[in-house]
C-alpha cells in the first residue's frame, strides 16, 4: 500500500505484492511526492524497493515490496508528473495526501477558493502545487487529446472521500472552464474507499532495526501492524487490478464503512492523542496502558456506535474490541503528537458528526465534548507543565491567537474556539455544545487530563 509518507501515487496502491507478482507486467505504481524529495531520494538508489515491517507483541515479519516502478517529485518537475498522469497507460490515480491536501473547508467539504495553493494553481494551471491542481491539469490534457480519463481513487480519511474529491476537482475545473468541469463531472469515476492500517511515521530507530533484520540498509522502511482492511466501490471504467486477489472487499457503497472507521477508530485515536499528550504519554500504546484512558476510548466508540447504520452482519462490537487491541499493540510506537496534528481538519468528520447526531436524538455528548476540549487545551500550545507544544495545523496561527487573547480560562477559550466556523459551523453556536465543551475544558484546566479521566471513566 502507498505509505502515508508518500503523498500521491499513480496507477494503484497495491495492498499486496502477490497482486503484482501475479500480474507483474500489467500493473505497477509510479509514486508522486508533491513537496519533499525525501521519499524519492531514499528510494531511488534502492531501485524503489522498500520493506514493510509488520510488528506485533509477538515479533516482526519483514517483506520487501517491489510495486513502485518510479517516483516523481512534483515540486521540481511538475510537467513530469502531469505527463505521467496524462499518459494513456495511467488508468488509476490514487491519493494518500492527508485531509489538508484536499484544500477544502472540512466543515462543508467545498473547495476553499481562497487557499493559497488553489489561488496559485488558478494562476499557473500548467505548473500547479496542489493535488486537485494536478488532477485538473492532467484531466484537461487527456480531454484535449481526446483520450479517456483515468479513475481517481481517494484513499484518505474523509467521509465519502470519492464524492468529496469529485466535488473539489470539479469545482476547481469549473473555475478554469465550464466545459472542462462538466466533462469531469460526466466522465470521471471517483469511487470511494475505506483504507485501514495504522502506519506510524518511520523513525531512525525503525530504520536501524529493519536494516539489522535484513542485513542490508533500507533508507525508507514502513512500519505497520498486522491488521489491514481496504474496502473499495467497484467503479473503474478504465480497468483495475484483480483487487479481490489481494483481499480487497469490493462493495457498491462504502459510506457506512467509512463512517464506522472515522467515528470509531479515528475519533477515539484523536481523543486518546489529545488527552494522552496532555497527560504526558508519548505513544498511543502507552496511553492505552492506563486503564482510565482505555475506558475513555471505549466510551467514545460506544457513543458513536449508536449513530451508525451498518449493513446487516457487521459486527460493530467485535470491531470495537479489535480497535482497543490494535491501539494497545506495544510494538507500534505511534506518537500522540503525530495523531494530534491537523486537528482542525480532522475533528469535523471524526467527532463533530457524532455530536450532531447525538444532539439530534437528545443523547448526552459529554464524552465527545471532552475530546473536543482536549483538542482546545492542546492548541493553546502550552502543556500542563507550562512547556510549549509544537502544534502542527493549517490553522495553528489563528488558533494560538485566539488562545492568547482568551487566556487559560475555559469560559472564554471554549466559546472563542467554538466560533471558528471553518471547524464547527453552526454546531459551535448550539448552547448544549457550548455548555458541554466549556465544562469539560474547565475540568481539564482544574484537574489536568489524567485526573479528569480518572474521575469519569
Ligand atoms: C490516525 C490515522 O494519524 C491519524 O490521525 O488516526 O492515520 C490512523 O492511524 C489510520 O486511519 C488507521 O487506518
Amino acid at each position: 500500500m502507498c505509505a502515508s509518507q508518500t503523498p500521491a501515487c499513480l496507477s494503484f496502491p497495491a495492498t499486496s505484492a502477490a497482486l503484482l507478482a501475479r500480474r507483474a507486467t500489467e500493473w505497477g505504481i509510479v509514486g508522486a511526492s508533491l513537496r519533499n524529495s525525501d521519499t524519492c531520494d531514499a528510494l531511488a538508489p534502492q531501485d524503489c524497493l522498500y520493506t514493510v515491517a509488520i510488528r506485533s507483541g509477538t515479533g516482526a515479519v519483514h517483506r520487501v515490496i517491489g510495486s513502485i516502478l518510479d517516483i516523481v517529485v512534483a515540486r521540481t518537475d511538475p510537467e513530469g508528473l502531469i505527463a505521467r498522469m496524462a499518459a494513456s497507460t495511467t488508468r488509476i490515480v490514487s491519493l494518500t495526501i492527508t485531509e489538508k491536501g484536499y484544500c477544502h473547508t472540512p466543515q462543508t467539504g467545498e473547495l476553499d477558493e481562497g487557499h493559497p495553493d488553489i489561488v496559485h494553481d488558478l494562476a499557473h494551471p500548467e505548473a500547479p502545487r496542489s493535488a486537485p491542481g494536478f488532477l485538473v491539469a492532467a484531466l484537461a490534457r487527456r480531454k484535449a487529446a481526446g483520450a479517456a480519463p483515468f479513475t481517481v481513487l481517494s484513499c484518505d480519511n474523509l467521509a465519502a472521500n470519492g464524492q468529496t474529491v469529485r466535488r473539489i476537482v470539479t469545482q476547481l475545473a469549473m473555475l478554469r472552464s465550464r466545459e472542462l468541469g462538466q466533462w469531469i463531472a460526466d466522465q470521471v469515476a471517483f469511487p470511494s474507499t475505506m483504507v485501514d492500517r495504522i502506519v506510524p511515521e518511520t523513525t531512525d530507530a525503525d530504520r536501524a532495526d529493519v536494516s539489522a533484520a535484513l542485513g542490508v540498509t533500507d533508507a525508507w522502511p514502513v512500519v505497520t501492524e498486522p491488521f489491514t482492511q481496504w474496502i473499495v466501490e467497484d467503479r473503474f471504467p478504465a480497468g483495475r487490478p484483480d483487487f479481490p486477489a489481494a483481499s480487497v472487499q469490493l462493495v457498491a457503497d462504502v459510506t457506512p464503512f467509512e463512517h464506522m472507521k472515522l467515528r470509531l477508530l479515528n475519533a477515539s485515536h484523536s481523543a486518546l492523542a489529545y488527552l494522552g499528550y496532555l497527560a504526558g504519554h508519548e505513544t498511543i500504546s502507552a496511553t492505552m496502558a492506563d486503564a482510565h484512558f482505555a475506558a475513555f476510548a471505549r466510551q467514545v466508540m460506544a457513543d458513536a456506535a449508536v449513530t451508525l447504520a451498518m449493513p446487516a452482519g457487521t459486527d460493530v462490537a467485535a470491531y470495537m474490541d479489535s480497535l482497543l487491541e490494535r491501539f494497545s499493540n506495544p510494538a507500534l510506537k505511534h506518537r500522540t503528537w503525530q495523531i494530534a496534528m491537523d486537528g482542525s481538519q480532522k475533528l469535523p468528520q471524526r467527532l463533530l458528526g457524532t455530536i450532531r447526531d447525538r444532539l439530534q436524538r437528545g443523547f448526552p455528548i459529554e464524552t465527545h465534548a471532552l475530546a473536543v476540549a482536549g483538542w482546545m487545551r492542546y492548541v493553546t500550545a502550552i502543556d500542563e507543565q507550562g512547556r510549549a507544544i509544537d502544534v502542527r495545523d493549517p490553522l495553528a496561527g489563528e488558533l494560538a491567537a485566539i488562545a492568547q487573547q482568551a487566556g487559560p480560562a475555559a469560559e472564554r477559550l471554549g466559546p472563542a474556539l467554538l466560533d471558528v466556523a471553518a471547524v464547527f459551523g453552526a454546531l459551535g453556536a448550539d448552547p448544549r455544545m457550548r455548555q458541554a465543551v466549556t465544562n469539560a475544558l474547565d475540568r481539564l484546566y482544574e484537574f489536568g487530563a489524567r485526573r479528569t479521566l480518572q474521575g469519569l471513566y
